[in-house]
């Protein structure tokens, strides 16, 4: 008897998207090492405990696909690209990744949507705002470099920064989380 309850398709949508997520990781995770290499060791474990989030992400996508009977297959891997040239370059390139990754999950949801496979729409919308979440963070690291002088910033304003980083929150606050008395 099959008891798969996904489409081909979305089998293989899912499958991509959890390789996806394993090429996220790696990307922070090299990313961190040239951070360390550089003297940002706040940045790196940033980068790191990130690069630790992205794995978790494709363990959900992995799971998802065998819980509706299906079964991921895990590709090689490419390399990141160039390495940043500056902290700033570092921030933008993530937010780069981020954006291309939101776009990666809007083309499942919308294949969900499509297939009215409301077990998936519902599964990815985690992901939906998980990436609200991802790209603000990235934006706000970009705000704070740019109040620190961007790519001219003096080195004791990049070690506070590094300092900083090092210490904030994994999670960026959302606009639903917010009401007026906390704003
Ligand atoms: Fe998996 O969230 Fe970033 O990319």
């Amino acid at each position: 008897m099959n008891t798969k309850r996904l489409s081909e398709k979305m089998e293989a949508a899912l499958s991509e998207q959890m390789n996806n997520e394993m090429f996220n990781s790696q990307i922070y995770l090299s990313y961190g090492i040239w951070a360390d290499d550089q003297g940002y060791s706040g940045v790196a474990n940033l980068l790191w405990r990130h690069s630790q989030e992205e794995r978790d992400h494709m363990i959900k996508f992995m799971n998802y696909t065998l819980n509706r009977g299906g079964k991921p297959q895990v590709s090689a891997i490419r390399q990141p690209g160039e390495e940043p040239k500056s902290l700033k370059d570092c921030f933008e390139k993530i937010f780069k990744y981020e954006v291309q990754n939101t776009e990666n999950i809007y083309k499942i949801v919308d294949l969900a949507f499509e297939e009215k496979d409301w077990a998936s729409w519902n599964f990815l919308q985690w992901f939906v705002k998980e990436q609200i979440e991802e790209e603000t963070l990235a934006m706000d690291f970009l705000d704070k470099l740019e109040i620190a002088g961007g790519d001219r910033a003096k080195d004791e304003s990049l070690l506070e920064l590094d300092k900083m980083f090092g210490q904030m929150a994994d999670e960026a606050e959302l606009a639903r989380d917010t009401d007026s008395e906390n704003p």
